[in-house]
């Protein structure tokens, strides 16, 4: 018999919800869990990955496509063994605005003082701090895929000056786009907020250096520099950021991802005061609301057709 069973290998607790949604979507179809309920490997057609153990997906000899349920694929992409099937990732608008709310969150807590304020709150303290018009603060955000292509439009609505980064040339109105490596450093130059959202990739590793940092602009009503990086834990140097926060190159950084997950509880950056770090949940994707594409997408190959947001390998994203 023909292999069409769906895996799901999730590490962490959704692995539950997802089999439930996605047997929720297809009923009567063979829905397994890894590792408890994987069955004859054999059978296996389809695997919906999040951060699943190298070399997994080569034990499943008949498999057609791999799904990351996840927008970001440098988990799967690591794998050294991965099988040469299509691998998609996720795009859907829930996650993009989950992202975007973050974003928007954390340019605007910056740009309106808020931690000040709540240190003052702290202490009993009224006092007010110049808060620089919109217009006149420059928000610069690397990668203008799905995320930080609308995340750029919710702030130019706002009022902020955007700019982006890509690789490749693009067109979003309201945003100023600047791309390949060639533009890197004018887009820093003109750059006082920085939001990263690029995927990790190898050439994307290690791109927020000192190097990087000692580009940005500074905006003296906010007091220098803001990272913001939502994207992956890989991209950035802890310890360059700690320089940087130390001479003055950044003012401030937002940080949802880490190399090492959870952080580690010996890391400076926990109690670091300019320094607000959240558990790796800018976005989150809801199995309740995603399971319904995931189905269609393996519904997409049962027609002969190709998936949706399939992953370039050569990119690496
Ligand atoms: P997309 O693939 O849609 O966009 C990626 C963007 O990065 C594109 O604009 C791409 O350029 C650009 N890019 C890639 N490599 C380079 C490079 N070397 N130099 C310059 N630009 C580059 O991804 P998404 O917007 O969907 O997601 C972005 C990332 O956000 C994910 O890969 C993931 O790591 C992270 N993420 C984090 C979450 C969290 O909870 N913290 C949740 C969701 C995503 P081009 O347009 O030219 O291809
Ligand atoms: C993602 C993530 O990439 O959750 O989707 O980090």
């Amino acid at each position: 018999m023909a292999a069409n069973a769906i895996l799901v290998a999730v590490d962490g607790q959704s692995a539950d919800d997802w089999v439930q949604q996605l047997r929720l979507h297809a009923p009567g179809r063979d829905i397994r869990r890894w590792p408890q309920d994987s069955g004859n490997l054999a059978g296996i057609a389809y695997a919906c990955v999040w951060r699943a153990p190298h070399g997994l997906l080569a034990t499943f000899a008949n498999l057609k496509a791999i799904i990351a349920l996840s927008a970001g694929v440098d988990h799967v992409l690591a794998d050294p063994k991965l099988p040469q099937v299509p691998i998609a990732r996720v795009v859907h608008p829930d996650l993009t605005m989950r992202m975007v709310e973050y974003i928007v969150l954390h340019v605007l807590l910056h740009h309106r003082h808020q931690r000040r304020y709540d240190a003052q709150q702290r202490e009993r303290v009224w006092k007010l701090h110049e808060q620089p018009p919109a217009s006149e603060v420059a928000v610069g955000i690397m990668g203008l895929g799905a995320i930080g292509t609308k995340a750029g439009k919710v702030l130019a609505d706002i009022g902020f000056q955007v700019a982006g980064w890509s690789r490749t040339q693009k067109n979003a109105s309201g945003i100023e786009v600047f791309y390949g490596q060639g533009a890197l450093d004018p887009f820093l130059n003109r750059t006082e907020i920085l939001v990263c959202v690029l995927p990790a990739t190898a050439a994307t590793d290690g791109i927020l250096n000192l190097r990087l940092f000692r580009r940005l602009k500074r905006n003296g009503a906010l007091r220098g520099a803001y990272l913001i990086n939502a994207a992956r834990g890989r991209v950035q140097i802890d310890a360059d950021i700690l320089t940087a926060l130390a001479e003055g190159s950044l003012a401030g950084a937002t940080l949802d991802v880490f190399a090492q997950e959870p952080l580690p509880a010996s890391s400076p950056l926990w109690t670091h005061p300019q320094v607000t770090i959240t558990p790796h949940n800018a976005g989150d994707i809801s199995p309740r609301l995603l399971a319904r594409e995931i189905i269609a997408q393996i519904e997409r190959i049962e027609r002969g057709e190709k998936l949706l947001h399939l992953v370039d390998r050569r990119a690496g994203y």
